[in-house]
């Protein structure tokens, strides 16, 4: 092996060797007419790159990760730590490689033709023979290695391919994303042949003008190009014409002595329908090249998407509009087969985006599979195309470290390549997490000179001033910048680039409070245009619980509705042994594991409506047409009226015609009935017709105005049955199981956990107070009981007065929360429920779980839902379940039998299976026994939910103060 001059490069700790033997990258698509190589290979998986194969194979599938399939090398999380101590560009010792070899039958057909082998994507550094010749080298973990193999197999005979996979290398180094590590050949690999003379590479230009041009490279696999062949091209049926000024220049340019082989091809399109995001209008191309009898000897097609992007001032434009950008932030993953994603997959993500109101994706942090574009080319949505480079632990010896150079240059310029005739990529970015380096303006500086069409971005750029001109990006892209930061910056005069965050509101656990406050933000402050949430995967890989193992493709089915089916759970950090990780930090996306939305998806969705309402002159309403480029016509909707006494009135909604950004009134659809109480106006928009990306009637967005408050109620007291109550004060009553008592604290959401919070509030011993009741007086019917809990910073008196009203039990607290406890989690009250009450229904916000800073999507309503369904199954047990606004509720059993609530006002509220304490002490959901009975919290206040796991913590607003808390309840039996 010494001698195999693959081998002898040690390529695996050699940052300059970016590859070898490799063809250039281009934008042809060669995908549909190749042979597909994809399928089991023979394979076996040595302790290192130096280890010599044997004659032991098993089998691994391609395209996959072998740490997803048979092996001893199981998946490793951590986030900007790299698993392993060695300094860039060094590698560790143990260094798992493996060797792939399958016989590759090469069509008779062939003869003649040249051969190309494509590998989609390996993880980190291929080294690729044939029949034990030496074929050639790629890095770049995330993009397609490419090698000639005309003169090393034989058309009609059989050749045995070995691709040979280093898990770890220099290459690792700016490969450190917040991901799992796995290693193999994650991409599909394909066999194509080409004429000899043939299409090198196309260059799409098709601005919103209609003008389009096609720059294509010929060249010839013999060598000098053959006497009289030409090029034609047609789109959508319009003949392209040959730009013959371009050709005689070139043909007469100094510099090249014969003409080079890359001629032009131009078109007018008249009346073209262009592609934004909200529009995504595409056109055929083909471009054929001819020989000199005029045969065809090769065809590239293209979709193409006529569209401008530009920065004008502080504003990013897309022809000539000012754009929102509603983004996530998106990695390549599966919880069955990791960064090996189909076609399904794929177009099931960005489907769901659509529905949820996102139209943009970041490709965090490296180009994604090739499908990826396509689709967000034809279903519509705005993509930040994002190099490979992450050098996160050593972000600032690599940024200026003249041996990576090579490597920055080469990803950033082979993404490009690969991907610049997308219509739906508006923005390049140099990467993620990796400082600021002569590196990167080295990127840049190709970049710009070869793609002037698009703007680029990198947060490590931006970070040294969000308006300085002079750093490698165009875009002011912070992450998990305060708001506060972000609107005083668009206020201050000194902006010059937009303000899109490549991060913000990180989603890990129960989170994403205040994103209702940012778009408020957004939409009122120029200068300020969106940003990328952070991210859509919970990054959960599907485990077996007492192998260890990930399931591989064999969990198919395994699981449902963000469930694992018994047994099984999904993995987080640590949960394959690795020895230094990071936990639940990869479980940070909008969506569960399995693609499941969390609520935070309805809250964005209501934040994106294309759709907005408002009142007018008391009387009447406005309805608004929130999109940048379409009309109303797409959507249909329904009036609903809710009133609090339980009728729910319903109306055929008419939505007006309306271009982009106006508005018009239309009058109240429902005469207000006189009786009724609190009512609330939804319009329930929905899909008109079937979207490529939803089906007909797929609801949208359901704004909702207030019509009328709710009037002042009081319950009078009556002579009833006495309250009883127990030697401890404790309400006993036949429905409730353990008897309502102070509650102060939440099982910590991740939130908590990595702000501080949830250290503090053990501190405080707000999850063991220790209640002791010092007083219970009787006066006429009712009781009032004063209880004092121990803690440690001092002493918490609560007081409960019952009383009996009509039908039950009226319940009146207060609390003297003393000033040592600043900002807990609730302030309210938790009682448990005989078994049997297992559906629950509600007049307040839902149907999905809501807080108060995450309620803006949750609309007000008469809602019901098993009590099982109610609870999110965030991967790491925490707080779950809640439903903000809540004014009454009942619980019942299939024979109408339970209990009803009244409150004195909206509320928090929440009823799950799970004490507190149950959820804080699980670290995973096959942990946890559902209780048979309910546990019921009513809330006075709730804290905010925020994003501190990485960014800002809540708002202030959302924060509990100290000081004397009251809320009352009536509780009656059904
Ligand atoms: C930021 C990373 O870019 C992203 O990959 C992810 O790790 C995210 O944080 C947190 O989940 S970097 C962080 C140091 C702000």
């Amino acid at each position: 092996m010494t001698d195999d001059p693959l081998f002898a490069l040690r390529p695996w700790e050699s940052p300059e060797v970016t590859s070898w033997g490799r063809l250039p990258m281009n934008a042809v698509d060669r995908r549909a007419r190749a042979l597909s190589l994809d399928g089991d290979w023979r394979f076996q998986l040595l302790p290192a790159p130096t280890a010599e194969a044997g004659d032991d194979w098993s089998s691994a599938r391609v395209p996959g990760a072998w740490t997803l399939q048979d092996t001893d090398d199981l998946p490793w999380y951590t986030n900007v730590r790299m698993p392993w101590p060695d300094f860039p560009p060094a590698s560790p010792a143990a260094n798992p490689t493996g060797v792939y070899e399958r016989e590759v039958d090469v069509p008779a057909d062939w003869a003649g033709r040249r051969i190309v082998l494509q590998v989609g994507a390996a993880e980190s550094v291929l080294l690729v023979h044939v029949d034990g010749r030496p074929v050639g080298i790629s890095k770049d973990s995330h993009l397609a290695g490419e090698f000639d193999l005309s003169d090393l197999v034989g058309p009609g005979t059989s050749a045995t391919v070995r691709l040979t996979v280093v898990k770890w290398s220099d290459a690792t180094h700016i490969e450190d994303q917040d991901q799992w590590w796995h290693g193999g050949v994650t991409r599909s690999v394909l066999l194509y042949s080409t004429d000899p003379l043939y299409l090198a590479d196309i260059t799409v230009r098709a601005p919103a003008s209609g003008e389009l041009r096609v720059d294509c490279r010929v060249r010839n696999a013999g060598g000098a190009l053959p006497e009289g062949w030409y090029v034609t091209g047609e789109i959508d049926g319009q003949l392209l014409l040959q730009d013959a000024e371009f050709d005689r220049a070139n043909a007469e340019d100094d510099r090249v002595s014969d003409f080079l082989g890359e001629p032009r091809l131009g078109a007018h399109v008249s009346d073209v329908r262009t592609w934004t995001a909200e529009t995504p209008e595409l056109y055929d191309l083909t471009v054929r090249l001819h020989r000199a009898d005029g045969t065809v000897a090769d065809t590239a097609y293209q979709r193409v998407g006529f569209r401008d992007v530009e920065i004008v001032g502080r504003d990013l434009l897309v022809n000539g509009e000012r754009i929102y950008v509603r983004g996530v932030n998106r990695h390549d993953f599966h919880p069955l087969t990791g960064r090996t994603v189909s076609y399904d997959d794929m177009r099931a993500d960005l489907a769901l985006l659509k529905r949820f109101g996102f139209n943009a994706i970041r490709t965090a942090h490296y180009p994604n599979d090739p499908t990826l574009y396509d689709l967000a080319d034809e279903l519509g949505l705005y993509v930040v195309d994002e190099a490979d480079i992450e050098s996160h632990d050593h972000a600032h010896e690599i940024a200026d470290d003249p041996r990576y150079l090579n490597a920055f240059v080469d990803r950033v310029s082979r993404m490009v390549l690969r991907d610049r005739n997308h219509p739906s990529i508006i923005i390049w970015s140099l990467g993620n997490e990796s400082d600021y380096g002569a590196n990167h303006d080295a990127a840049a500086g190709w970049l710009r000179r070869h793609d002037p069409t698009r703007p680029l971005q990198y947060e490590g750029a931006a970070k040294l001033g969000w308006a300085d001109p002079a750093v490698a990006s165009d875009i002011a892209c912070p992450m998990y910048a305060p708001l506060e930061d972000c609107v005083t910056h668009a206020l201050s005069g000194e902006q010059t680039k937009p303000l899109i965050q490549c991060e913000y509101s990180h989603a890990m656990g129960n989170s994403n409070g205040t994103l209702a406050d940012h778009w408020a933000a957004i939409e009122s402050t120029p200068g300020l245009q969106g940003g990328f949430i952070w991210e859509f995967w919970d990054h959960g890989i599907l485990q077996c619980v007492n192998s260890g193992r990930p399931l591989g493709r064999s969990g198919a089915g395994l699981y449902d509705n963000g469930v694992a089916a018994p047994g099984l759970r999904w993995a987080y950090g640590g949960d394959f042994g690795e020895t230094i990780h990071d936990g639940a930090f990869i479980a940070d996306g909008v969506v569960l594991p399995d693609g499941t939305p969390k609520p935070v998806m309805y809250e964005h969705r209501e934040i994106a409506a294309p759709v907005r309402l408002g009142a007018f002159r008391h009387e009447g309403l406005v309805v608004a047409n929130h999109q940048c480029f379409r009309g109303l016509d797409w959507l249909a909707a329904t009036w609903e009226l809710a009133l609090a006494d339980g009728r729910t009135l319903t109306a055929p909604a008419e939505l007006p015609d309306l271009r982009p950004g106006e508005t018009a009134a239309v009058p109240l659809p429902f005469e207000l009935p006189a009786d009724g109480g609190e009512a609330w106006l939804t319009l329930r928009v929905t899909t008109a017709g079937d979207e490529p990306w939803a089906p007909r009637g797929t609801e949208i967005c359901t704004p909702q105005l207030l019509l009328r408050a709710a009037p002042d109620a009081s319950e009078a007291a009556v002579a009833g049955p006495r309250v009883t109550v127990d030697a401890d004060g404790l309400l006993v009553h036949p429905l409730l199981t353990s008897a309502p008592v102070l509650s102060l604290w939440r099982a910590p959401t991740d939130n908590d956990e990595l702000g501080g919070m949830a250290a503090r509030w053990q501190d405080w011993g707000l999850d063991t107070l220790v209640r002791k009741a010092v007083d219970v007086r009787r006066d006429g019917g009712s009781v009032t009981v004063l209880a004092e809990y121990a803690a440690n910073a001092g002493v918490i008196r609560h007081e409960q007065v019952f009383t009996p009203v009509r039908g039950g039990i009226r319940v009146e607290e207060s609390v003297g929360l003393p000033d040592a406890y600043a900002d807990v989690a609730r302030v309210g009250s938790v009682f448990e429920t005989v078994s049997g009450l297992d559906l629950l229904e509600w007049f307040g916000q839902g149907p999905w779980e809501s807080y108060p800073d995450r309620a803006a999507g949750a609309p007000v309503g008469h809602h019901s839902a098993p009590v099982d369904s109610l609870f999110t199954p965030y991967l790491r047990p925490q707080e779950s379940g809640g439903r903000h606004g809540v004014r009454q509720f009942r619980l019942s059993a299939p024979d109408a039998t339970g209990l009803s609530v009244v409150l004195d006002r909206p509320r928090q509220v929440s009823v799950t299976r799970f004490r507190a304490e149950d959820l804080a002490a699980a670290t995973h959901h096959d942990q946890l026994t559902p209780r048979p009975g309910c546990v019921v919290h009513i809330d006075a206040a709730h804290r905010g939910l925020g994003t501190a796991s990485c960014g800002p913590d809540t708002f202030p607003s959302y924060l509990l103060q100290p000081g004397t808390h009251r809320w009352a309840w009536t509780l009656r039996t059904l």
